[in-house]
């Protein structure tokens, strides 16, 4: 019988080290025998990929923060109804390279936009879907940008400043501190083994709960 597959996302500040682990998480539930997906926001369909190539161009001229959030979910939007619902549906794991939390992490803590106007707009997409399980790599900001910034030129989000990306990781953690069965924090300041051994765990904790 089919059913409907897990939903888990990866999130935190930039280098972190979320599609490295995401290839990982693939690796182990494709051990398990578990059929699953990768996938990212902004991103994920072609629609939403020139969504993301907007929002990542850096531009002269000023972004408004509402049409950065309008574009942040309009790209959800997209990605959501036609290719994430589609995969749970056929009893995929879906593994995304961030979703929601993101938003309330970078539009919410990062440029400051209000929580409510965030959870609005997540109700109107989303209606009540949210992922089964987040895990959240957390790393001092500066580690991150270390081993994130030798790809050549910045995209928009990574030109801003280090208070910036402190404000974003706060948020990640203070989400995850609010709800410890749904987020999972690795510490993911430590070497790439430690880190890989943590999330492979976790992802096997979700499998033997699922059945
Ligand atoms: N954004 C937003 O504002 N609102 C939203 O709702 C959403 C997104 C969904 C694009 O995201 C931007 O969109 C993002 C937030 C915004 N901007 N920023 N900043 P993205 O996920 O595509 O961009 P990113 O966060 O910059 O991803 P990244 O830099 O590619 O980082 P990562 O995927 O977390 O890291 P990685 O590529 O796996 O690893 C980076 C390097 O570190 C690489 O060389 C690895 O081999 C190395 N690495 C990984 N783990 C380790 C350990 N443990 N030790 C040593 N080295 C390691």
């Amino acid at each position: 019988m089919t059913r409907r597959g897990r939903f888990i996302t990866f999130e935190g500040t930039e280098g972190v080290g979320k599609s490295t682990q995401l290839k990982t998480a693939a690796r182990t539930l494709e051990a398990l025998g578990i059929d699953c997906v990768v996938t990212r926001e902004p991103g994920g369909t072609p629609m939403a990929e020139a969504i993301r190539d907007l929002l990542l161009a850096p531009r002269d001229e000023p972004v408004n923060e509402t049409t950065e959030l309008l574009l942040m979910f309009a790209a959800r939007a997209q990605h959501l109804h036609t290719r994430i619902i589609t995969e749970l549906n056929a009893g995929r794991w879906v593994l995304c390279d961030r979703f929601t939390d993101a938003t309330f992490a970078y539009q919410g803590g990062g440029r400051g936009v209000a929580e409510d106007r965030i959870a609005q707009l997540e109700t109107l997409v989303q209606g009540d879907l949210r992922p089964d399980q987040v895990i959240v790599l957390d790393a001092p900001v500066e580690t991150g940008m270390t081993r994130a910034r030798h790809r050549g030129e910045l995209d928009r989000f990574e030109q801003e400043a280090v208070a910036f990306f402190e404000r974003i990781r706060a948020t990640y953690l203070r989400r995850a501190s609010a709800d410890p069965t749904r987020y999972q924090i690795v510490d993911a300041a430590r070497e790439l083994d430690a880190v890989t051994a943590d999330v492979a765990e976790c992802i096997r904790h979700l499998v033997s709960t699922a059945v």
